[in-house]
């Protein structure tokens, strides 16, 4: 962008509003998902996992796409965790997969061998020492850490000067938007 450019940019937006997307304290946010992220730090079964998630007021992640896939992936080997929980399940046990919405996505990142059909492997991971691939795996038996999301809060500011910290996952992760 040129001076005058960025000069305008910034005259539009400091005369109007800004939605401001505010993640809790220990939360990761990412603009281009518009979620907020956090991986258990301790390994439990799906369920405990789960349920932790939502003792922080989310869920268990829902992917939606090889970018999101991929960020998350690159997380994982951030924390140099291997593999982790994600919310998708088999809950019939029918070796279909949905996700904890319900929803079925188009976008799907099984490794080759996997699912695996097999009737005890009903909870997902998503395996970093895999290349961010999904697994099935024994819901109870196994003890993972556990991808949570929850959605940003949204937040109307009449100026632009919006924080934008997104460095360190104990920092709140502030982003804007111009309305
Ligand atoms: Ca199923
Ligand atoms: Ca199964
Ligand atoms: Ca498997």
């Amino acid at each position: 962008m040129g001076r005058k450019g960025y000069i305008l940019l910034s005259i539009v937006i400091a005369i109007n509003y800004v939605i401001c997307y505010e993640c809790p304290i220990g939360w990761s946010y990412n603009a281009a998902f518009l979620k907020c992220y956090r991986v258990t730090n301790t390994s439990a079964s799906w369920t405990s996992g789960r349920e932790r998630c939502q003792s922080f007021g989310g869920d268990l992640v829902e992917i939606g796409s090889e970018e999101e896939n991929d960020w998350l992936d690159g997380i994982l080997e951030y924390l140099a965790i291997k593999k982790a929980w994600i919310g998708l399940v088999d809950v019939d046990s029918n070796d279909e997969f949905e996700w904890l919405s319900g929803r079925i996505s188009n976008y799907t990142n099984w490794a080759p061998s996997q699912p695996d059909l097999d009737n005890n492997e009903d909870c997902g991971i998503l395996n970093n020492f895999s290349s961010g691939s999904w697994h099935d795996a024994s819901c109870a038996y196994w003890q993972f850490p556990a991808i949570c999301e929850q959605l940003p809060r949204k937040i109307n500011r009449r100026h632009s000067k919006c924080q934008r910290l997104t460095v360190d996952n104990n920092l709140i992760k502030i982003d804007c938007i111009r309305v």
